[in-house]
């Protein structure tokens, strides 16, 4: 065994070298280890005994990649482009042996190889697209020569990873050998190839799929117009899709050098600068600073969930589909019924979509346990309330839940605004006590906001953490507050959205500029979405806003085929005039002149006091970190990834641009747009949300 540097190790076994890279956690293609691949592969080569070199990984993965925390930095050590170079150019086969996720560059140092295996466990990728980027090396060259152009484009645009057996099927990989031999597996591949004198395959070499694809060109076409929707905003989906074309129409040198270029421009981008701020962001939301890893975790073996409906149903899926019995609770039959079938409909349709077959719908529904009684709900470790919102009836409910759950069980309530301290205190035991605000609908979207109240222990925060990560979701630890983190930031969206209809903008004016900056849908058209009328009743109504005057006349939304816009039988929206003689009505009646109102001025009015309110939320320790905040936006309220979330856009405007906008607007504006202490210090000292406190 020859140690060729701090990560890299050559030994030889007979007249095979295995060259091994030891580089924790994920064997990221560091400086180190490019230098001790390029070392490695030389030293290998210059032995010549050495007939077959294999590439093997320590640890739990293959290479998964670039080391995303050195973009940005100075280039050091031998490229990869270098390294895969000396790879491929290599006098004697070089074999990838493949465990865990070998992504990214990782990949396409194994497309540089002339052969790969893999245990059956293992995952390829390329998910460059991600973090804003494309596979710079090679890979939107080498891909396409082995899998087809239609392949590529789905692969490469959707950086999803692809099981060992699929990648076999494929051609990304070349054999499976035994799960946990992959060494040994590996060496009698190279023995094989070997014995059969088998070439040195160069992927870059491969040509008739490209030949193929040179008779079809419209397939670029094709594939963007079916893909416009997903990849609208972002730019990294295009330039991999001009690479792919490249690939085609180019010589392999070429389409490499414009690989390379397209790659640099995308790695100087604002989007991917975003990206992977998120990609790092999206792990240190699980880092709790007082709740340390080792906190004891309770049981979460059994679920309770108090309430069948739209949210009590859509939380009851997430247990069941990690196979844990959940017992959910009703006070109607009927609505015990309804909320049974809605679940039941849900896995239907995604078996439908063939996501799931009918056994895993009804393996999954055997799981499930409807009753009327609370008191069913006595050996649950988990119970969840989703129930009317309102403190009274939460209050009435944890009282009941305290006298039955077992010690020890985890009391949480779903509530969205509402403060869970006061639903604690309800109880004998606040300690158990805990907020798990799922976002609607709670069985599909990713983001969950774990509300602590004061007195909610450690154990019971860890087991909420774990359990979050378990269903799939992405979970900020938050503190107490109207609305919590998401939320009270939405509501100042909303409250400007409304003001500036009535100064002058219409709705479909502010929900184009929004839409334009990223986001999937426009704050009017989501409530005509969701519907107008959650929360109002007629005998409340005081026709003094707009969404109590549409409720007034049963515009209620889309369910009514009217609400902000009017809507034809396929719900497709257009502007209302109904709506905008309404609008100009109440301005006049609120003694309002109106006035032209800019699309800036909407973006700033809109997103500015988002950020201020972050700040508030920072300030107040309602939430650990500002990319916990950038988090919750971006997998809650569809914030544009490639915006990086409310904080870090403000960062990337530059916090005094921020201030300085809010100061203007507290002029002109009032109180609602003073700018919070935080926002004035950090803009002051010339910092940014995301530099270290
Ligand atoms: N670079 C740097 N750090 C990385 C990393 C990477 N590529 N991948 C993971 N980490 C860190 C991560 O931050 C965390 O750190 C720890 O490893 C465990 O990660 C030229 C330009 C591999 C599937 O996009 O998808 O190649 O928080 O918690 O759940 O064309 O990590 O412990 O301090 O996610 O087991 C392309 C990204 C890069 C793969 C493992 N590659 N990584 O998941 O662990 S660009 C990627 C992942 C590129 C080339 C281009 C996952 C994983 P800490 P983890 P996991």
């Amino acid at each position: 065994m020859t140690s060729i540097n701090s990560v890299t190790e050559l030994d030889v076994e007979g007249d095979i070298a295995v060259l091994t890279l030891n580089s924790p956690p994920v064997n990221a293609l560091s400086a180190d280890v490019r230098d001790g691949l390029a070392l490695g592969v030389a030293q290998a080569a210059a032995n010549p005994t050495v007939r077959a070199l294999v590439i093997i990984c320590a640890g739990k993965t293959f290479i998964a990649g670039a080391d995303i925390a050195a973009f940005g930095k100075p280039p050091k050590g031998t490229s990869t482009l270098e390294t895969l170079r000396s790879i491929e150019a290599a006098r004697m086969p070089v074999i990838a042996a493949i465990h865990g996720t070998a992504l990214g560059g990782g990949f396409e140092v194994a497309l540089a190889c002339h052969y790969r295996v893999a245990v059956p466990s293992a995952k390829c990728g390329l998910p460059e697209v991600k973090l804003g980027l494309l596979p710079g090396a090679g890979g939107t060259q080498r891909l396409p020569r082995i899998v087809g152009v239609e392949n590529a484009l789905e692969i490469i645009t959707s950086g999803q990873q692809i099981g060992a057996r699929a990648c076999l099927e494929k051609g990304m990989v070349d054999a499976l050998v035994d799960e946990g031999q992959l060494r040994q597996g590996a060496l009698a591949f190279a023995r094989q190839v070997l014995a059969e004198n088998r070439p040195l395959k160069k992927v870059r070499d491969l040509d008739d799929k490209l030949v193929a694809a040179r008779s079809k060109p419209e397939v670029f076409a094709e594939f963007r117009k079916a893909n416009a929707k997903k990849f609208r905003g972002f730019e990294a989906p295009e330039s991999i899709i001009r690479c792919v074309e490249a690939a085609v129409n180019l010589p392999f040198d070429e389409g490499m050098a414009f690989e390379r270029s397209l790659f640099l421009e995308l790695v100087a981008s604002s989007q991917s600068a975003a990206q992977r701020y998120v990609f790092f962001a999206e792990r240190a939301v699980w880092k709790l600073p007082d709740v340390p890893d080792d906190t004891p975790v309770l049981p979460a073996a059994r679920v309770g969930i108090v309430g069948a409906g739209t949210m009590g149903g859509g939380i009851a899926m997430n247990f069941l589909n990690i196979g844990l019995p959940v017992t959910i609770v009703e006070t109607r039959q009927d609505a015990l019924d309804r909320g049974v079938a809605t679940i039941r409909r849900n896995y239907e349709n995604t078996a439908k979509r063939g996501r799931l077959t009918l056994t895993d719908v009804d393996q999954r529904m055997a799981l499930l346990t409807p009753t009327l009684s609370l008191d069913a709900l006595a050996d649950s470790d988990l119970v969840i309330e989703a129930v009317f919102e309102d403190m009274a009836v939460k209050k009435t409910l944890f009282a009941r839940l305290d006298t039955i759950a077992k010690p020890g069980a985890v009391l949480a309530t779903n509530t969205s605004r509402l403060d869970v301290n006061e639903i604690a205190a309800a109880t004998t035991r606040p300690e158990s006590v805990i907020g798990l605000h799922f976002f609607s609908p709670a069985n599909v979207m990713r983001l969950l906001e774990v509300v602590r109240g004061d007195k909610t222990s450690k154990p019971v925060i860890a087991t909420s953490m774990k359990l979050a990560r378990k269903i799939g979701k992405i979970a900020a630890l938050v503190g107490v507050c109207p609305g919590f983190v998401g939320n009270r930031m939405l509501a100042q969206r909303q409250r400007e959205a409304q003001q500036l209809v009535l100064e002058g903008a219409m709705p479909w004016d502010v929900d184009r500029v929004l839409v334009d900056f990223g986001f999937p849908m426009g704050p009017f058209a989501m409530s005509d979405l969701a519907g107008l009328d959650l929360g109002w009743t007629r005998e409340a109504s005081t026709g003094q806003t707009m969404r109590e005057i549409l409720c007034e006349l049963d515009r209620r939304g889309q369910k009514t085929g009217a609400g902000y816009y009017d809507y034809d039988a396929q719900r497709n929206a257009t502007p209302s005039p109904v709506v905008e003689k309404l609008i100009l009505e109440l301005a006049t009646r609120k003694g309002i002149t109106r006035r032209a109102v800019s699309d800036a001025e909407i973006l700033e009015r809109c997103i500015y006091p988002m950020v201020n309110e972050g700040a508030k939320i920072l300030e107040e320790g309602k939430a650990i970190r500002a990319s916990d905040i950038d988090i919750v936006w971006i997998n809650g309220y569809g914030w544009p990834a490639y915006r990086g979330g409310p904080m870090f856009y403000g960062d990337s405007l530059g916090l005094g641009v921020v201030r300085d906008k809010m100061r203007e607007f507290h002029a002109r504006l009032g109180d609602d747009f003073r700018p919070s202490n935080l926002l004035e210090k950090l803009a002051n000292e010339g910092r940014r949300f995301q530099d270290p406190a």
